[in-house]
């Protein structure tokens, strides 16, 4: 087959980009929603700081993070879970956005997953260096539910393994307004996202911002 060429002559990147049987990246789905998502991140970040949570093992996670939704994602000494109240403010974490919802939803709907109500959204915050190392996502109720994640500002490899730690891992490169839904027999694999280069972005600099959107309780 002959690739596509941009109208600059460059290779066309393909919308959808198969994973796995029920993992998808659809490439560039959230630039039409940067405008209204993007201001609204700082309106979280003012009420739930980005923090940097502690493992039950006892170590600083590199990855800064915050939530909106009903539920949040927490991390200590004594596990993970969901929790309603940010343990840092001791207030519920912030309301989901509209737009933030409307987005998790067309994006799944468009991966083939109808009717996704999440009830939580994690919001990672990368600096350069940061890095998310392999880990499974099994803290949420239902596993039948999709995680749909969104990516804006620099670019990150994101590494994609199997359902062991030690499967081998494919790399991903992610950039700002790449979305990507997990579900099915995909939901339990392992990932993490490489160490972060400085290639500051327009809109956002120095930084790589992580939406996932979960269905958790
Ligand atoms: C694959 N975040 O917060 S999102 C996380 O870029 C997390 O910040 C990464 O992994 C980030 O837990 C990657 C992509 C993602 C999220 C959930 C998954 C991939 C997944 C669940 C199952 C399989
Ligand atoms: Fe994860």
């Amino acid at each position: 087959m002959m690739e596509t060429l941009d109208l600059f002559g460059l290779p066309a990147q393909d919308p959808r980009q198969d994973l796995g049987p029920a993992a998808v990246v659809l490439r560039g789905f959230a630039l039409p929603y940067v405008e209204e998502v993007v201001p609204a991140i700082d309106v979280i970040a003012a009420r739930s700081p980005f923090r940097h949570m502690v493992t039950p093992g006892g170590f600083t996670m590199s990855v800064a993070l915050t939530n909106c939704g009903e539920l949040g994602w927490a991390s200590d000494r004594r596990g993970y879970r969901y929790t309603r109240i940010d343990p840092s403010t001791n207030e519920p974490w912030p309301s989901m956005p509209e737009s933030f919802s409307r987005l998790a939803y067309e994006a799944a709907k468009a991966a083939g997953f109808e009717n996704f109500r999440p009830d939580a959204c994690l919001i990672n915050r990368y600096l350069p260096g940061t890095r998310l190392s392999l880990h499974q996502d099994k803290n949420e109720r239902d596993y039948a539910a999709p995680i749909v994640s969104v990516s804006l500002g620099m670019r990150a490899t994101f590494l994609f393994g199997g359902e062991e730690r030690s499967d081998p891992t494919t790399k991903v490169p992610l950039q700002h307004g790449d979305v990507v839904v997990w579900g099915g027999e995909d939901r339990l694999r392992y990932h993490g996202v490489m160490p972060l280069k400085d290639e500051p972005h327009p809109l956002l600099g120095s930084q790589r911002i992580n939406f996932t959107f979960r269905k958790a309780g």
